[in-house]
């Protein structure tokens, strides 16, 4: 069997303890864990000069990682991923700039980056590439002469043509991503945009099996929505219910309902227009006051990038003013919590809680809402009230959905949630664990790792018959 290569912009943390908030990280490294192989990428350090990658084997996976200079981190990660494709990718087009040196140090990282792990490649390895960082990377190793199988999957949404071409160089980005062997999307929406771009721009063709023909070049374009391991979550969950962080919150609530939230503090996760649905509920049906609490954790990400700096700035200020308007001595209506936990704990925590309110105003799957799920107690489990524009709501059939631009709605749908029987809760919650186990995170890489093989196989066996065929002809 082939090594496996995963690159992605960042190596998660390799110290036990020190847990990677950020779906990726979690998806990949629990992935990466069963297969055993190699993963490359930053250290999250930034360098002097750049040097060759520092190399640590832990278990059956070795990291290798690299330093950024400071040039490259403004101008490869601050900027152009995290100031221009982020907040476009993510619809918010009013947050997104574009500078053309920042673009220049983006194609230069990757560039670098591709020269740093050609020196670690073997003629067999296949090679999984992740996420908007790294759009160009497949295209910077073809130039430097790799014939691996090449393949990349995208976390985040992939935007429509009309807000992808708001993106100056948006042209030169995908058909750098038709340098690729696989391309694979969270969602069949995020696939058909980027279908849409190469047909409507007339850039090339697509066939029912899901095969591209762009810019001289064969792709295989997928959905492979993320999954997790609902099992190994519900067993965490259980087991950390007694934990004194968990007890302490239990007893703290005093028999009053709980509504958890957890996210990265982001601008694309609804924040904001979630304190204020829940600030509708408690306007609307007074009889809830005293006897619900909203508890949002949100570990700060990006806090050097500008948008990020106002998105917390708001935030707290939202806290501060509905908590003012409606606390009471004995009852703390929001409880904002700016940091990270452990990642067992928060499972414990999601099952504590009756309600899981995960609206983000887009989002590529949401893996939040799934572990939601996952950690209820089936007895009797919570309810998850789940933003349409997440991915994840194509694929969890049982929650109550809403558009996070109404707050009525959302309002509506948390006092429904907090008053679900539960009969309904639990025909609700078996509903969505079925499609979570069967489409578990082993899927969700298998798949990929599959169609990568197969196409590689069949590109390299269309390569041999056409020089056969030119062969003969001469
Ligand atoms: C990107 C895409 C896509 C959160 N706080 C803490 C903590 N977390 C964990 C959660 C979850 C992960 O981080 C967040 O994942 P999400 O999927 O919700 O969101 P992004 O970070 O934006 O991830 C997203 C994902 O990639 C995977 O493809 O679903 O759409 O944006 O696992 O539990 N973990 C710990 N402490 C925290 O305080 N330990």
């Amino acid at each position: 069997m082939s090594r496996l290569i995963v690159v992605s912009n960042r190596v998660a943390p390799t110290q036990e303890g020190r847990p990677a908030a950020g779906g990726l990280a979690i998806g990949v490294l629990d992935a990466l864990k069963e297969t055993g192989g190699v993963w490359f990428g930053w250290s999250g350090e930034t360098v002097s000069e750049p040097s060759a990658p520092v190399i640590e084997k832990q278990g059956n996976v070795t990291y290798a990682t690299v330093g950024l200079t400071k040039r490259d981190y403004d101008q490869y990660y601050r900027g152009f991923s995290n100031a221009t494709l982020w907040p476009t990718f993510h619809y918010r087009n009013d947050l997104s700039r574009y500078d053309r040196q920042e673009y220049s140090g983006y194609l230069r990282v990757n560039v670098t980056l591709a020269r740093q792990l050609k020196a670690l490649l073997k003629p067999d390895d296949i090679i999984w590439v992740h996420d908007y960082h790294l759009l160009p990377f497949a295209r910077c190793l073809r130039d430097l002469g790799v014939k691996n199988p090449i393949g990349f999957f995208l976390h985040i949404p992939f935007p429509v043509p009309e807000v992808l071409r708001t993106v100056p160089p948006h042209e030169e980005l995908v058909k750098c991503m038709c340098s690729y062997d696989v391309v694979g999307f969270q969602t069949d929406a995020d696939r058909q945009s980027f279908v849409d771009y190469i047909e409507r721009g007339q850039h090339g063709t697509s066939s029912e099996d899901g095969m591209v023909h762009a810019y001289d070049r064969f792709l295989k374009v997928g959905a492979y929505p993320i999954g997790i391991y609902p099992d190994a979550i519900a067993k965490a969950a259980e087991q950390f219910t007694d934990r004194k962080p968990v007890r302490s919150l239990r007893e703290g609530m005093r028999g009053r309902k709980l509504i958890m939230s957890v996210d990265r503090l982001d601008y694309s996760k609804g924040l904001v227009e979630r304190f204020q649905a829940f600030e509708r509920l408690l306007l609307n049906a007074p009889g809830w006051h005293g006897r619900v609490s909203l508890v949002q954790i949100a570990p700060p990400t990006r806090s050097d990038v500008s948008t990020y700096q106002r998105i917390r700035h708001t935030l707290e200020g939202e806290a501060g003013r509905i908590n003012g308007r409606f606390a009471q001595l004995d009852w703390t209506p929001i409880q904002y919590l700016n940091r990270k936990y452990d990642r067992n704990l928060l499972m414990a925590l999601f099952r504590q809680s009756q309600v899981g309110y995960v609206t983000p105003l887009r989002d590529g799957m949401n893996l939040v809402a799934k572990e939601y799920v996952a950690s209820q107690d089936p007895a009797d489990p919570g309810v998850l009230v789940l933003s349409q524009f997440a991915g994840a709501a194509e694929q969890l059939p049982g929650a109550l959905v809403v558009n996070p631009f109404d707050l009525s709605q959302m309002a509506e749908a948390l006092e429904r949630a907090l008053s679900m029987p539960l009969a309904e809760r639990q025909a609700r919650h078996a509903d969505m664990m079925a499609p979570l186990r069967e489409n578990n995170l082993s899927v969700w890489r298998d798949n990929f790792l599959a169609d990568l093989r197969n196409v590689a196989t069949a590109s390299s066996a269309t390569a041999k018959a056409v020089k056969l065929a030119h062969a003969q002809a001469n």
